[in-house]
């Protein structure tokens, strides 16, 4: 077991972050757009470079000892995220790119070979793109229906509705597990107990949740979890999908090729055990032993302890932009609902783009945009918003200057008070 770190101090975290000590326009950045990507601390760059320099080598494939030690290292990884999120053991864990390919692979191996005309997936309209698209595709694809949770003008889902939508036709429930838009965390075991009771799988989009807050996938009893390793202090190219060891079994593989396969024959394939028969190709070794250093990391902190500094962030940056005239923020005050270290919201006649920029020239990184989400941007009145979203090495400071550039650029784009 990693130890738990005595206390949680962000400045003291900083110090892990090279990019950190970084100046944008002559101001110290003060990184606001986690929910996109997070930024690195050096110990995961030390174990992919330590990788490259010491291990370097296909996994799998050789008797040789660097493929050993690589072979053995990739393994571990998968080992450590199984661990991360409480999965029964590395063979639930598939390491894919980013979340959108886990979200993707349920899609293809799952519902490509498993859905048939007339069969129903019921989705929340929360959804990021990621678990909303590839299920358009299978409508056209496949002749299957698709049903959706709606939300209310505060941006909660509308539970009530969950009832009158599940069928026994209902193949399969996606939901978001916390908002990339409104960081507003969803009763994902309330959807799932039910989904459960008329037969149906549950696909949880975990890409905001799992690097902010505790995620136990077998107390949730989810049947796939799709995270990005990537938003949890993990390298670029990395994400993962957990899947029941039962479910794996049965299904079809995502991509075909190399290492994932037992026996080829001009006639036919059988499948490498698991979880490798999910994952074709060479991996990304280095990025999945990045992954692993960033659990560690993760882990040392301790995911309340996270969760809790994230939580104190938001209600400053909540009431401090509240306070702004001219600022609408979506989504339920942080008193009102289950909600993680992600704000949204507008400055009464400036675009959000501009209002990006304006941040920007103050050291600020802000995302602004429709956040791949647009059936929720539409149903919430809005088409672009900017977007704060914390994590561990995040300030109060940080967010006082958020504040008060946000001030500023009222003043700039004299926004009529
Ligand atoms: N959201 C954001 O700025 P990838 O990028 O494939 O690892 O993750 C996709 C994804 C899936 N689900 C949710 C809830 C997400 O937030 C994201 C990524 C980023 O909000 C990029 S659009």
């Amino acid at each position: 077991m990693t130890q738990i770190m005595r206390r949680f101090d962000p400045k003291e975290i900083r110090e892990d972050f090279p990019i950190l000590s970084r100046r944008i326009g002559g101001k110290p950045l003060a990184y606001l757009d986690n929910a996109a990507t997070t930024q690195k601390p050096r110990q995961v760059l030390e174990a992919m470079q330590e990788f490259y320099e010491q291990k370097n080598a296909n996994v799998h494939r050789a008797v040789h000892t660097l493929s050993y030690e690589a072979t053995v290292a990739y393994e571990a990884a998968h080992r450590r995220v199984a661990e991360f999120i409480h999965a029964s053991g590395p063979e639930e864990i598939i390491f894919t790119r980013n979340a959108t390919e886990a979200l993707n692979l349920v899609a293809y191996a799952w519902g490509l070979w498993e859905l048939r005309e007339g069969d129903e997936v019921l989705l929340t309209v929360m959804e990021h793109h990621s678990n909303l698209v590839p299920w358009l595709a299978l409508r056209r694809l496949k002749g299957i229906s698709l049903k959706f949770i709606d939300v209310n003008e505060r941006g909660l889902l509308k539970l009530e509705e969950l009832s009158r939508l599940l069928s026994k036709r209902t193949r399969l429930v996606g939901c978001i597990y916390a908002s990339n838009v409104l960081g507003t965390v969803n009763p994902v075991e309330e959807i799932i107990e039910a989904a459960h009771r008329f037969g149906a799988l549950v696909l949880v989009d975990g890409a905001q949740a799992v690097p902010h807050m505790p995620v136990d996938v077998k107390e949730l009893d989810c049947d796939f979890l799709a995270a990005s390793g990537h938003k949890m202090l993990g390298p670029t190219g990395t994400g993962f999908l957990y899947a029941k060891r039962e479910l794996l079994e049965e299904m079809e593989p995502f991509l075909y090729g190399g290492d994932m396969i037992e026996t080829v024959t001009l006639e036919a394939a059988t499948w490498n055990k698991l979880p490798w028969k999910f994952e074709a190709g060479t991996a990304n070794i280095a990025g999945g032993i990045g992954l692993a250093a960033a659990v560690d990391y993760l882990e040392r902190l301790g995911m309340e302890a996270v969760y809790d500094h994230e939580r104190r962030l938001l209600e400053f940056a909540w009431e401090r932009l509240a306070r702004v005239e001219g600022v609408k923020l979506y989504g339920p005050a942080p008193g009102e609902a289950a909600r993680l270290g992600i704000i949204s919201f507008n400055l009464e006649g400036v675009h959000p783009h501009d209002l990006a920029m304006v941040l920007d020239s103050e050291g600020i990184a802000i995302r602004s945009g429709h956040h791949c989400a647009q059936p929720l941007m539409a149903r919430l009145g809005m088409e672009f918003a900017a977007r704060a979203s914390f994590y561990i090495y995040n300030t109060e400071e940080e967010v006082e200057r958020l504040a008060a550039a946000v001030e500023e650029a009222k003043a700039a784009f004299r926004v009529r008070s």
